[in-house]
């Protein structure tokens, strides 16, 4: 499976992604050719819908402390859903979809997901730091949600027209 990362302002991204019933290896392919996309993309954390898979997975493989992320520390989700969150914590993101862009964006700094993995077999998680935020990253892009769009209405406006700028810029080089 080749993929490539869809990127804004592709609509694709606006989709809601549905709920994975199937277990079997087509799940495993796209799993794994996540992996290898997002790897070689220098990314830490992709959703399906970012590769033009509208289904409710996501993968995180947050870096140690040599920024390495091996495959160990590979997490896959598959239909998460936040059952506990608390405090607020403020972290600058990015995102594969959204590339060269950086905003403060603030989310939750605990949380606690319910999800199943490749097999179909439900656990939770208990996430803090960049972990957690990433999960909510990732969950927000399930249901077509930026992390552009967590920023204040000034703050947007000045993304926007970043964006077009730079936008303008690739086309004229
Ligand atoms: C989501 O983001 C995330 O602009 C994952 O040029 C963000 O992997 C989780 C990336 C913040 C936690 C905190 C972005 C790579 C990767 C870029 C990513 C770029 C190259 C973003
Ligand atoms: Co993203």
């Amino acid at each position: 499976m080749n993929l490539s990362i869809v990127e804004y302002p592709d609509k694709k991204l606006r989709e809601k992604s549905l709920k994975v019933e199937k277990f079997d290896a087509n799940l495993h392919k796209l799993l794994d050719a996540m992996h290898s996309v997002m790897i070689k993309t220098n990314g830490i954390g992709l959703a399906a819908i970012q590769v033009a898979h509208a289904k409710q997975v996501l993968i995180l493989n947050i870096p140690d402390e040599d920024g390495e992320q091996p495959l160990e520390n590979l997490i896959e989700m598959i239909n998460p859903l936040l059952v506990y969150k608390e405090g607020e914590t403020i972290y600058q993101e990015g995102c594969l979809s959204v590339p060269s862009f950086y905003e403060d964006v603030t989310r939750y700094e605990n949380v606690s997901v319910n999800y199943q993995d490749r097999n179909g077999n439900t656990n939770t998680l208990e996430a803090t730091g960049l972990l957690s935020i990433a999960i909510q990253h990732e969950m927000d892009h399930l249901v077509g949600v930026l992390f552009i769009d967590k920023l204040s209405y000034a703050r947007r406006k000045k993304f926007e027209k970043e964006f077009k700028r730079v936008q303008k810029e690739k086309k004229s080089s």
